[in-house]
């Protein structure tokens, strides 16, 4: 029998933001889920939801751990952060763009995680997710890359020390059934 499972290198993934901002739902793309009726019913996730992904090509085993962001949950994990970072290579930092009343909670929540963590000192890459920006978003004043920039990616900025490098994506689970539909043409 091969030995390649073993070989397999894993990469810890942490995805953290408040509840209903979208982590199952990027956790399900991610595993190529494309019925859409999957994304309408979801539940809000207790406590921790670990999932493997195996990615055959890179010879990587993922295994993604989502933080439930319901309050409860929030206040817990941040007093056994240290616990849940250790080995971790990569932090996603999931914010509900749709969701302009809590960004000043969404920035909170990401500014406890980040005093709490030396990600320089741990290795550990950091992506920000501007979830559910929507393709019907891309022309709405109210998400203009300087009202975003004012509301959100300033005060980001701000959080992270300077001289740490991370990235800012715009995500949707929207644009996955686009891309679906164009490949299958
Ligand atoms: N419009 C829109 N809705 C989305 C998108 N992604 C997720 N949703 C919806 O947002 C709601 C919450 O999604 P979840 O993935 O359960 O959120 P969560 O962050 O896992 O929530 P907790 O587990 O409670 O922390 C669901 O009704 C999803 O269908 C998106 O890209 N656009
Ligand atoms: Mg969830």
């Amino acid at each position: 029998m091969s030995n390649a499972h073993q070989d397999k290198k894993i990469e810890k993934i942490l995805i953290l933001g408040l509840d209903n901002s979208g982590k199952t739902s990027i956790l399900l793309t991610l595993q190529k889920e494309v019925n859409l009726l999957s994304f309408y019913s979801l539940k809000p996730t207790h406590g921790i939801n670990i999932v493997t992904i195996e990615d055959e090509n890179a010879n990587t085993k993922y295994s993604i751990w989502e933080f439930g962001g319901q309050k409860q949950y929030r206040e817990d994990y941040l007093k056994n952060l240290q616990r849940y970072t250790q080995e971790a290579t990569k932090i996603i930092y999931v914010i509900d763009v749709q969701d302009i009343n809590r960004y000043d909670l969404a920035l909170d929540y990401f500014k406890s995680i980040f005093e709490l963590l030396d990600l320089k000192k741990d290795n550990i890459q950091l992506s920000i997710f501007l979830h559910k920006f929507d393709p019907h978003l891309e022309n709405n004043e109210e998400f203009s890359y300087k009202k975003i920039s004012s509301r959100l990616l300033n005060k980001i900025s701000a959080i992270i020390p300077p001289g740490y490098s991370y990235s800012i994506f715009k995500t949707t689970i929207y644009t996955v059934f686009q891309k679906t539909l164009l490949e299958s043409v």
